[in-house]
């Protein structure tokens, strides 16, 4: 995808499972495009999580709520789901596939990668990324297996090495410090809790998108 168009929809990127929501899911993403998100990721992981035919069947719902309202939808991890929907992209960890094979089986379909290194970054960018996903930024209890907080050096690192693919933050991001996030060279956040646990998701995202907003370079 076109890097300017892909950084004006990374601004505030959504991530959810079903297991993130403490109400109907359907209903908290709703109320998150209300408030302004620009992308949504389908996160269908760890504790709790659904499985084959009740994930299918909560991707596909999710998904056509985003259509409704021209929101691109990204699947985290699950290829075969991807495909199987036709989402409009995937996002991969260094654990996941390989960047080049995931490359050849989506087409030109949005492919984001998290790095953590420079090394990672460079090798991902090759095999084909469209975007890099750097985290966690801030501590945060909702990946379990998450890697050390790496705060904003790697983002300002990345700019400083006049890397131009398209960066979003990840990890403890809230209303906040998402502008530190943006200040630093991200060109988005994406966030789970600030919006899913939040007592109204609509004012959190429009909270988060105006902090984004605020940021055009
Ligand atoms: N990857 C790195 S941190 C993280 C993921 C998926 C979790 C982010 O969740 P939250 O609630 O926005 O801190
Ligand atoms: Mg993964």
């Amino acid at each position: 995808m076109n890097p300017n168009k892909l950084k004006e929809l990374l601004k505030l990127y959504f991530i959810m499972g079903s297991n993130n929501c403490f109400e109907n899911p359907a209903h908290v993403l709703t109320e998150a495009i209300r408030g302004g998100i620009s992308l949504f990721q389908f996160r269908e992981k760890g504790e709790g999580c659904l499985l084959d035919g009740n994930k299918y069947a909560l991707a596909k719902e999710l998904q056509r709520i985003c259509r409704e309202h021209d929101i691109p939808f990204i699947v985290n991890d699950d290829i075969d789901l991807a495909l199987a929907i036709d989402a409009d992209g995937v996002h991969i960890g260094q654990e996941d596939e390989h960047v080049l094979s995931v490359r050849k089986r989506i087409g030109d379909k949005i492919l984001g990668v998290s790095v953590h290194t420079w090394a990672e970054a460079m090798a991902a960018k090759a095999a084909g990324a469209d975007y890099f996903g750097l985290g966690p930024i801030f501590p945060t209890s909702t990946k379990k297996d998450a890697k050390p907080v790496q705060g904003l050096s790697f983002i300002r690192e990345l700019r400083n090495k006049g890397i131009q693919t398209p960066i979003v933050g990840i990890g403890g991001i809230n209303q906040e410090n998402a502008s530190m996030v943006m200040e630093a060279g991200a060109d988005g956040v994406s966030v789970i809790t600030a919006i899913s646990h939040a007592e109204s998701a609509f004012k959190a995202a429009a909270e988060l998108s105006k902090q984004t907003q605020d940021h055009d370079r």
